[in-house]
């Protein structure tokens, strides 16, 4: 359906590299609508939420230093099939397996510096938009371009 959103994050990596533009390019290029953003540096606390599934793995330290080690860039991004076809957009968790022309294949090679987050189900999408972003936060807007999209 056409209003299905997902949370995607741009990692400190890209901030730093200066990608911020290039990321969101894509996704408006591609069709989808932005819902919602910000800029700002991520507590412990929320990331131990946002990634929950891997607290206590071994490489969950190493991820939360990464994670808030410099400003990240949350939204909320909409459209037809949004949570699959980003996932496909951001390319493979290691940039090795990404292929060209996705996001993290183009951009990145190492899986600790992998630039920008998605969601990976309907569940995790909304659990994810609900930590990160306040009902308040999230703009409804009618796109222009919509009739032309769809
Ligand atoms: P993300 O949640 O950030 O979108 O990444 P993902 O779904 O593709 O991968 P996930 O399994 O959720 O892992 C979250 C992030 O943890 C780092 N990671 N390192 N073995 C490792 O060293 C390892 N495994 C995962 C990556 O930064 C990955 O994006
Ligand atoms: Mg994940």
């Amino acid at each position: 359906m056409a209003g299905e959103r997902t949370f995607l994050c741009i990692k400190p990596d890209a901030v730093q590299r200066g990608y911020v533009g290039e990321i969101i390019s894509r996704f408006e290029k591609r069709g989808y609508k932005l819902v919602a953003m910000k800029f700002m540096k991520a507590s412990d606390e929320l990331l131990k939420k946002h990634y929950a599934e891997h607290v206590g793995k071994g490489f969950f330290e190493k991820l939360l230093k990464y994670m808030s080690s410099g400003p990240v860039v949350p939204m909320v991004w909409e459209g037809k099939d949004v949570i699959a076809q980003s996932r496909k957009m951001l390319g493979a968790t290691n940039p090795l397996k990404s292929e060209p022309g996705t996001i993290r294949g183009d951009f990145s090679i190492d899986m600790g510096r992998n630039i920008c987050h998605g969601s990976d189900s309907t569940q995790s999408a909304e659990r994810e938009i609900n930590l990160w972003f306040s009902e308040k936060e999230r703009v409804e807007w009618k796109s222009m371009a919509e009739s032309w999209i769809y």
